[in-house]
């Protein structure tokens, strides 16, 4: 409504907040929202913010929606039912941090070890994310949280090939003649990055998209390579074969600028296109072809995502293409080479945000987040240490997110383990804890962000006061931190100092002030004359460290643990990329986007329906060794043969029997970074 149509006009005229947008996405946004009488309006991308154009994606446009919905959790809630159930009853803050705070000094007093953090993305933000909760946590001496349920596998491989997760800047894709978009449906999950391929497109560009699954962006490509999930390492090494024998090397580049070359050429030339189509499920022709348009079209950038690391070879299949650039000299120019992740750019000083320090010698054990179903089993032992006895859980949705998640919740269902739970929502989680703690959501708290998308920092100004009673993640590790007794200076920092601290003089702090974001100064074509983050300044073909770790020094094909076409049990892979209307588990319970997605489906192709006797629409069980899942099936040409995709991530409370896809995925890990394999899943479907 238009303030002029109101009867009684309002106290004060509508005025803009800059922001950032705080999801887990490439694209860190810049948010402006439009307050009035303390009430957000409506939010919208920055105009004046390159990387945002002035555009958000459907879901983001809907968070005024979401930070007033009438589920949106309002008051500390302590359990009354049983565990799981969701039953609870109003209690104060007070009350409530008492409480907290006394069980979690009993349990310290015998292993602090006992205690377990458990957060992931669902803010960004560095500052809600893991500043006063590393320090609290340092403090308590409480055991550590690997935080590898998404990146850490390409993350690992980036770090032992180019050095660090560094790539092209960006906006440098319009440039490009040829983009291969691997393993990302950027229309879903890097919209901004999306609008950069289709100018390029427009210029003339080829399009590439490298997936399993037809996508939304594959089919908007000029060409899709339909492969097997985890073959993408045999796919570029047979890239590799065809640059060697038809001379579209940049020798010159591979000699200054690299190193193991020798070696890898070696096995690229055992992986002939014949060799690889037999192991991706596609046909030679078509790798023949590709690896002509990207030897001979200049420039040729490669747009990775995660969806190619979360199998066995996750670690191997980013190394072999991350040597591709290097092989061709694709880094020569701004608009070549390749970006997985610009994450290694920022300069976050995290020592000053988390102060390991306070640990003073103390060594805790380390929690793998992806094995936390196992973990929370776990008995006490001599080399395990405690028994988890209490977990605090926040920025994240564990019993919806983790892996074979039959074994997350019979964890959380311990009748003796102590459970907290920071949310906006009552989710999955949130049904199995003892206290329920209300989140502010990005609208109305401080915070500063990096990103893995683009290379500016953003800061987000509260634009609204926390909405009922709800706390930020800060105040909350704050106030536990008095109660216990903390003493030192830096549990008084307020989100403003915190906000300071995160970069300190490592970037002009007036200018985020002023403007929303600051650029870091990265030279355009990073690696144009070679001078990678690596020891050696080189791009590493061959990894010592690797090597020294008793892994294999060179990029190879390393087979799923669960390979398709293996089993005659389970004869489909399956694969479970997110949906494009949900972040994760996050907005699942948003009405408007929730009717876009309709509900949780089960894509398969008409020749494997059609054995299992499946039609479009039918209910369906799918299933392996770890559990069944209930859904529809919508039989389509999205999925290939021999692989489904289980769309999602559903809240589990949602389901047609309570389950979501990770009812069926498996704990076991990456090659490299300790990482899931949420992509690397046997199954069969039968008519339910
Ligand atoms: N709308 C939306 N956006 C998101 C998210 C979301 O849930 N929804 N999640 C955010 C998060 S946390 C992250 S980490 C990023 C994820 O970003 P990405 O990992 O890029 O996720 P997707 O865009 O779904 O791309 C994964 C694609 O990889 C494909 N894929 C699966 N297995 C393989 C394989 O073995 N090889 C290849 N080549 N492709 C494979 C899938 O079919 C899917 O299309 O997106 C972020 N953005
Ligand atoms: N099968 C399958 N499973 C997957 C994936 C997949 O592709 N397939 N993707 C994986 C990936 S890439 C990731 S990153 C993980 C994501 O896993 P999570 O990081 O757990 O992400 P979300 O499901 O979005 O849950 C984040 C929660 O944090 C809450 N939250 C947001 N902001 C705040 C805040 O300021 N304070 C507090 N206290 N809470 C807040 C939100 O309400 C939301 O419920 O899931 C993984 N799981
Ligand atoms: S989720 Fe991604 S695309 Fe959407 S507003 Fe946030 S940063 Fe931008
Ligand atoms: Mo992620």
């Amino acid at each position: 409504m238009h303030p002029m149509d109101a009867l009684s006009a309002p106290a004060t005229a509508p005025r803009q907040v800059r922001g950032a947008c705080p999801h887990d996405c490439p694209d860190t946004c810049s948010l402006v929202t439009t307050v009035q009488d303390g009430v957000a309006l409506r939010v919208q991308g920055n105009a004046d913010h390159g990387p945002t154009g002035g555009v958000l994606c459907n879901k983001v446009s809907h968070y005024v929606e979401r930070t007033y919905h009438p589920e949106r959790l309002l008051q500390p809630m302590r359990r009354v039912g049983a565990k799981g159930e969701g039953r609870f009853e109003p209690v104060s803050w007070d009350a409530a941090l008492d409480d907290i705070a006394g069980r979690l000094a009993a349990i310290a007093a015998r292993d602090p070890q006992a205690i377990l953090p458990y957060s992931y993305c669902g803010t960004m933000g560095l500052v809600q994310g893991e500043s006063m909760a590393g320090r609290f946590f340092h403090k308590l001496g409480a055991s550590l949280l690997d935080r590898t349920i998404c990146a850490s596998a390409g993350a690992e491989a980036l770090v032992q090939t180019l050095g660090g997760k560094v790539g092209m800047k960006v906006e440098f894709f319009t440039e490009s003649r040829l983009i291969l978009v691997w393993g990302s449906n950027s229309i879903a999950s890097n919209l901004h990055f999306w609008r950069l391929a289709q100018e390029a497109k427009r210029q003339g560009a080829k399009l590439v998209c490298i997936d399993p699954r037809r996508s939304e962006t594959a089919e908007k490509c000029h060409e899709h390579v339909q492969l097997l999930p985890g073959t993408d390492a045999a796919l570029a090494l047979a890239l590799m074969h065809e640059l060697v024998v038809n001379g579209w090397t940049d020798e010159d580049y591979l000699a200054r600028h690299t190193s193991g070359w020798d070696a890898l050429r070696e096995r690229a030339l055992r992986w002939s296109p014949e060799r690889a189509a037999a192991v991706c499920g596609i046909e030679a022709a078509q790798i023949r072809s590709l690896a002509r348009d990207y030897g001979t079209t200049k420039p040729a950038a490669i747009r990775l995502n995660y969806g190619m690391q979360r199998v066995h070879g996750g670690g191997n299949a980013v190394r072999a293409v991350a040597c591709l650039p290097a092989v061709t000299g694709a880094w020569r120019h701004r608009a070549g080479g390749m970006l997985l992740s610009t994450s290694g750019y920022f300069p976050v000083d995290r020592a000053a945000l988390q102060r390991p320090d306070l640990l003073a010698g103390r060594t805790p054990r380390t929690i793998n987040m992806v094995q936390i179903g196992d973990e929370l089993l776990r008995p006490a032992s001599p080399e395990f240490g405690p028994a988890i006895e209490a977990v605090i859980v926040y920025n994240s949705n564990p019993v919806a997110v983790a892996p074979e998640s039959g074994k997350v919740v019979r964890g959380f269902a311990r009748e003796d383990l102590f459970t907290v739970v920071m949310e906006q929502f009552r989710t999955d989680t949130a049904d199995y804890a003892d206290y329920l703690l209300p989140a502010t959501t990005q609208l109305e708290h401080w915070d500063i962000h990096g990103t893995y998308g683009h290379t500016d920092v953003l800061l987000n100004r509260p634009a609204i006061a926390p909405v009922g009673a709800s706390r930020t993640n800060t105040d909350v590790f704050r106030a536990l931190a008095a109660r216990m007794g903390f003493r030192d200076p830096c549990f008084q920092d307020d989100d403003f100092a915190l906000c300071r601290q995160a970069f300190g003089d490592r970037i002009d702090f007036g200018l985020l002030e002023a403007q929303g974001f600051a650029s870091l100064p990265i030279p355009d074509a990073p690696f144009a004359e070679g001078g990678f983050p690596t020891a050696s300044g080189r791009c590493e073909f061959f990894s010592a460290a690797l090597a020294r770790s008793g892994q294999d020094g060179l990029p190879d094909h390393v087979p799923n643990h669960e390979p398709a076409g293996s089993s005659t049990r389970y004869p489909l892979a399956m694969i479970s990329p997110p949906a494009r209307n949900f972040l994760n588990s996050t907005f699942v319970n948003v009405q408007s986007l929730r009717d876009i997605e309709g509900e949780p489906l089960l894509e398969m192709c008409a020749a494997d329906a059609a054995a299992r006797g499946i039609g479009d629409g039918q209910v369906v069980r799918v299933f392996n060794d770890r559990g069944e899942y209930v859904c529809k099936v919508k039989v389509t040409p999205r999925a290939r043969p021999g692989v489904v995709n289980g769309l999602g991530i559903w809240w589990r409370k949602l389901g047609l029997a309570g389950t979501n896809v990770n009812q069926l995925t498996s704990q076991r890990l990456t090659d490299m970074g300790r990482a899931p394999v949420f992509y690397d899943c046997l199954v069969d479907v039968q008519p339910a």
